[in-house]
């Protein structure tokens, strides 16, 4: 009988290795009390595997490491921003670069130089930064995503899909002037780390370029998108990673950059956009907000890194192992029972706390209850991303409630082993068997933004 190859392993071997530690019990029952039941406020040397995000805690290569060394550090025309420039202009496309700091750094850039008070940024899904941003410069998000990006069971191959019909609504409604762009994020994080189709980013982009609208690309993941597009739309089997991140660019103008996700990097991120106007509002900004434009907020061996590292993200064999350990760690729950969001996303594995945990009801905040209980089982961290996430209403101040009330856990990029998956995937299993004494949450500390980061619980029973 013929023996069933894997179809990926990671395409690496390991030279550096950093030491983890299981806490007892009794330590991680302190450690989570201290932190609120946010596992936001834990101390990292508290953790066991670290599945909190994907942020910045990608593991560089050799040659990432070698680049540093190569950081011009010259306040003004540095030789390494022209590089990462020229990076960005080779692989995603686009014409002008502002390096910012990170993701948010780029949002803040954008939203202060298109949006003003009043006006509408419709997109497919929120994500908790970018949208604040939107709100801060006088703007509200209109979500436009398929209904289906809402329904964890619903297996849409590209769940973070624009519902096309409800776009043109929304840009009637409210009228073109009032729209100074759409935002549409490749594999979209809310949504359980779901792609959206080239054809219909394609159809996105001619829709609002018929308005005299722009398209800006959230493109964190955009290279996790590509792969979802070459594994599953009809027409993309044949087309390399790099093409296709090319090609879902082209339909866009501009793209506000977290390089701590896909671009391997632990830090950074940049703005690029082909509008010359656009470009110069924004690296005026810059000046003020992150640093001179051929900086922003980064040191010189931080954009080498980052240059190299967009390269390296586009390597066939990495995405394919990087997805591919995602997939595994999905697959293994899925098998187990365990209520997850499906399909599995790029990024991470998101547990449904809803179905997980039905006996705690939406206000009592399941999935932040649950990411702690997960934590107490076995030192795994993970993060919440429901009704907490969401925040309030700026308008009425009432509490958001989405439909989707997930636990992230979300995998760091060439950092954890097969082992460290099985790991997890025993921790969710056993705190799935007990999960009737799981109970909820009260709120008693809220922060004013983005509270999902600092604020603090306590357990309503027990
Ligand atoms: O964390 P920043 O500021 O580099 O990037 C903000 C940001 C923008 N867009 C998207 C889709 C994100 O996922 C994002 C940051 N995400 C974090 C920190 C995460 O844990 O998912």
């Amino acid at each position: 009988m013929a023996i069933e190859k894997r179809t990926w392993a990671e395409p690496f071997k390991i030279k550096v290795v950093e030491p983890v530690r299981m806490s007892s019990q009794a330590e991680r029952q302190q450690a989570i009390r201290d932190a609120g039941y946010n596992t936001f406020l834990l101390r990292s040397e508290d953790v066991y595997i670290d599945l909190l995000t994907d942020s910045g805690t990608s593991a560089m290569s050799d040659r990432q490491w070698a680049a540093l060394m190569m950081g011009d550090e010259a306040y003004a025309g540095s030789r390494s921003f022209y590089r990462l420039e020229s990076a960005v202009q080779t692989f995603y496309g686009y014409k002008y670069v502002v390096p910012t700091h990170q993701g948010r750094g780029a949002e803040n850039l954008l939203s202060k130089s298109l949006i003003k008070p009043g006006d509408i940024v419709p997109g497919n899904m929120y994500f908790t930064t970018t949208r604040l941003h939107q709100e801060l410069a006088g703007g509200t998000f209109v979500d436009v995503i398929i209904p289906e990006a809402h329904d964890p069971v619903n297996t849409h191959p590209f769940k973070g899909d624009v519902d096309l019909v409800r776009l043109e609504q929304v840009i009637k409604t409210y009228g073109r002037e009032r729209i100074p762009y759409i935002s549409i994020a490749a594999t979209v994080n809310m949504a359980g780390g779901q792609p959206i189709s080239l054809a219909n980013i394609k159809a996105v982009g001619e829709l609002a370029h018929q308005y005299g609208i722009r398209v800006i690309l959230d493109a964190a993941r955009v290279v996790e998108n590509a792969y979802f597009i070459q594994e599953r739309e009809p027409g993309y089997q044949d087309c390399t990673i790099a093409a296709i991140v090319k090609e879902l660019c082209s339909y866009t103008d501009g793209c506000t950059m977290s390089a701590k996700k896909d671009p391997l990097v632990n830090i950074g991120g940049f703005l690029a956009v082909n509008d010359r106007a656009v470009y110069e509002d924004a690296a005026n900004l810059a000046v003020i907000y992150e640093g001179l434009h051929t900086y922003g907020g980064m040191a010189g061996r931080d954009m080498e890194a980052l240059a190299t590292g967009i390269e390296e993200s586009l390597h066939e064999d990495h995405i394919r192992a990087r997805v591919g350990q995602v997939l595994y760690l999905g697959q293994k729950l899925i098998d187990a029972g365990v209520p997850i969001v499906k399909p599995v996303g790029g990024h991470g594995v998101f547990l449904d706390a809803r179905a997980f945990l039905p006996h705690v009801p939406q206000e009592q905040y399941p999935a932040q209850a649950l990411a702690a209980a997960l934590y107490l089982d076995s030192g795994v961290r993970s993060m919440e991303r429901g009704i907490v996430s969401a925040g309030r209403n700026k308008e009425s101040g009432e509490e958001n409630k989405p439909r989707l009330e997930l636990v992230r856990l979300a995998i760091p990029r060439r950092v954890y082993t097969q082992a460290h998956m099985d790991v997890v995937a025993e921790s969710v299993e056993s705190v799935f068997s007990e999960r009737e004494s799981i109970c909820g949450l009260r709120m008693t500390y809220e922060p004013k933004y983005l509270r999902f980061f600092q604020a603090r619980f306590e357990p309503l029973a027990g």
